[in-house]
């Protein structure tokens, strides 16, 4: 176990104007695209089926012999994020099952060991690395496969007795440290053999007061984010090593699947929401709860205004493609960003002194001091008031065709705008206003 001093000492002490610098782009970039792919594709019905449904190793290996993505096309994948306005991707590596996607001299329980015959992680970091995209690798923490990782009460074969005794025969054979090492190693080559790599989301850890669950000494968190920042300086990292209580211990905070009004608190943070189209994060086949294109915007918007990012997360099918419900929802976001994305990169929230007008939210970009104001609801007034603006903004239009919008001090409030609003809205579920402002 290491002690606080040292460990902050191993972290590193970079000033904050460094980690400013560091992490311009991503902040600049504000929206990703996650993807969850693995064998549990195949089963269609959950990333987490091997736990839920208590599957063993042997029991699980039907879908590793099955696993046979023909259709894996990331040139298509990265254009589709790239079309939908993502400026980052972040790919599971390995997800809890254990099964890796990239070519690990570590493990036999790998994608070129299957159907596939290749790396496929090499073949998402050329293509998305092709269309510009900055490349992200989300890794694992957790690993229900490996012969060493400590079974715990999450583990597919946790124990109907939760005795410690029981625990403890379970695990006699199972050496937590060669786990570590393991993922030393394996992180090793995800950093040195495929380029610069900008963002690691490694994910979940718990430590738990029965025992029984993990935390920062059970994974070698500290020694692990001092290699991860000696083999890429540059990277960015999320916050689920449990090491927040370090400076430098996490670069990111990650609000996980919260509703948009929980994003207000959040302000002032360093964060990204990370959200499902459906509820599950690999492909289910049968869930029918996928959010509304409305939903997705709001998600976008409401990161934005409150100065988060958002990471929307697409669930390939055991074949490599986005199916039709995904391919659907991405198209949909192309149309509104291609026309708006000005209101979404390098925006934050609007200064306090600006209140948004009835029904809509704003974001703000604080180099070019435009204003955009995001019409939830289309005033069939054909008026829009905004509220205390009046010698504040030289400048209105819409934002998908810069066309100018005409504005006056109201009659009744000299300190408010009003703004005329054609009776035809513009064909945006939510259209947006700039504004550019006077100081
Ligand atoms: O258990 C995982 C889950 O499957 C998924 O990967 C999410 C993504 O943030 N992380 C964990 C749950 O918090």
């Amino acid at each position: 176990i290491v002690s606080p001093v040292l460990a902050q000492k191993m972290i590193g002490n970079e000033t904050d104007a460094q980690k400013e610098k560091r992490m311009e782009w991503w902040k600049d970039d504000r929206f990703g695209m996650f993807i969850h792919w693995g064998l549990y594709s195949g089963a269609a019905r959950h990333e987490w089926v091997k736990h839920n449904e208590k599957i063993d190793n042997a029991g699980y290996q039907k879908y590793f012999d099955q696993f046979n993505p023909d259709l894996f096309d990331p040139q298509k994948w990265a254009a589709q994020a790239k079309a939908a306005g993502m400026k980052y991707a972040v790919l599971t590596t390995k997800h809890h099952e254990g099964f890796c996607l990239f070519d690990s001299k570590y493990t036999d329980y790998k994608a070129p060991n299957t159907q596939a015959k290749r790396d496929l992680v090499r073949e998402y970091v050329n293509a998305f690395r092709a269309q510009g995209l900055k490349i992200g690798f989300y890794y694992s923490l957790l690993d229900w496969h490996h012969p060493d990782y400590t079974i715990d009460e999450i583990h597919p074969q946790s124990p109907k007795d939760k005795s410690d005794a029981s625990y403890a025969a379970l695990n006699k054979n199972r050496d937590m440290a060669k786990y570590r090492q393991y993922m030393r190693d394996q992180i090793t080559e995800l950093l040195t053999k495929y380029g610069k790599i900008d963002i690691l989301w490694l994910d979940f850890s718990f430590p738990r007061a029965d025992g029984h669950g993990k935390g920062k000494d059970e994974w070698g968190s500290v020694e692990l984010l001092k290699l991860i920042r000696k083999l890429q300086p540059g990277i960015i990292v999320d916050n689920r090593l449990n090491l927040e209580e370090y400076k430098d211990g996490a670069d990111f905070e990650t609000p996980e699947q919260v509703s948009t009004k929980e994003l207000l608190k959040y302000r002032g943070k360093t964060w990204e929401t990370c959200q499902t189209f459906s509820g599950s994060w690999g492909y289910y086949r049968d869930e029918n709860t996928w959010k509304t294109h409305r939903q997705l915007l709001d998600l976008l918007i409401t990161s934005t205004s409150n100065g988060g990012n958002l990471i929307l997360n697409v669930g390939p099918t055991a074949r490599g493609e986005f199916d039709y419900r995904a391919t659907r929802a991405l198209d949909s976001l192309s149309h509104w960003m291609h026309a708006n994305s000005t209101a979404i990169y390098n925006c934050t929230y609007a200064p306090d002194t600006y209140k948004a007008p009835d029904s809509s939210k704003l974001t703000y970009n604080q180099t070019t001091k435009r204003l955009y104001v995001h019409l939830y609801n289309y005033p069939n007034t054909g008026k829009l008031i905004l509220p205390g603006y009046n010698g504040k903004i030289s400048y209105a239009q819409f934002l998908n065709d810069h066309s100018e919008l005409l504005y006056k001090p109201s009659a009744s409030n000299t300190e408010d705008l009003v703004l005329t609003l054609p009776a035809k809205k513009p064909d945006y579920e939510i259209p947006v206003i700039e504004l550019t402002l006077t100081n």
